[in-house]
């Protein structure tokens, strides 16, 4: 009786403090890509003053494939997540996006509402930071210039928004694009296509690997402590590859 108290209390004292409950683990997985990935496109850095230090040949970065099929750069989360007040993005630590070579790193970025995006400037060249959220998003555009050798610049959004496009106006091959979800429960998958979401709830999800071209392939999840909570995608998705 008194244990079943004291757990009570402490469950109730855990809620109170906006702690989580032990019923949480980590969702892993992977995201492989099937076929062969569209072609990127050549760019040419060479009207670029100081774009150059590694040649004036690049190409776009829109799929991210490794030898096997490993998918890089797919941004993955929690459906049903969003409007719960559940962003920790004011004490999370900053996300960095640097430009080098007059090239956003990384190309694809995740952070929560209220957390700071750091932008750092590694080029002995002035970019300037056009971020372009979709109008009615609620998210508010920006347009800093950054010249070489200046403080990093730490801008942060408001509400979710996915594919958030930020480009550089002086070199017009330059884009990234930044997700906002308003809740921890999303990663964006390494360049050997694994991913992993941190401390979720034990519960039932629905779980969506999204890319910008390849479309959106969705799960269902039953994440349990203890785990393994694994969840394996390919894409394209069916419903995406129709539409092309
Ligand atoms: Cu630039």
């Amino acid at each position: 009786m008194t244990i079943t108290r004291t757990a009570t209390i402490i469950s109730v004292l855990c809620a109170s403090m906006g702690l989580r409950s032990a019923s949480a683990a980590d969702i892993t997985g992977t995201v492989t890509y099937k076929g062969t990935p569209p072609a990127e496109k050549e760019i040419d850095k060479s009207a670029g003053e100081g774009c150059t230090t590694h040649g004036a040949k690049g190409t776009t970065h829109h799929y991210f494939v490794g030898a096997n099929g490993e998918f890089g750069n797919v941004t993955i989360y929690l459906e049903g997540q969003a409007g719960k007040n559940l962003s920790t993005g004011a004490s999370a630590p900053p996300v960095v996006l640097d430009q080098k070579d007059c090239e956003y790193t990384p190309v694809i970025l995740a952070v929560q509402t209220g957390q700071k995006l750091k932008v750092k400037n590694s080029d002995p060249t002035t970019h300037n930071v056009h971020v372009q959220p979709a109008e009615g998003s609620g998210n508010k555009g920006a347009n800093p210039i950054q010249p070489a050798n200046s403080p990093d610049l730490s801008l942060s959004f408001d509400k979710p928004e996915m594919f958030v496009k930020v480009a550089c106006d002086v070199h017009n091959w330059m884009f990234a694009w930044v997700s906002v979800f308003d809740h921890p429960y999303f990663a964006v998958s390494a360049k050997d296509g694994t991913f992993k979401i941190s401390n979720v709830p034990a519960g039932k999800y629905t779980i969506v690997a999204e890319h910008r071209k390849a479309g959106k392939a969705t799960q269902q999840i039953e994440v349990k402590d203890g785990g393994p909570n694994k969840v394996e995608f390919v894409m394209p998705a069916e419903a995406a590859k129709s539409k092309t």
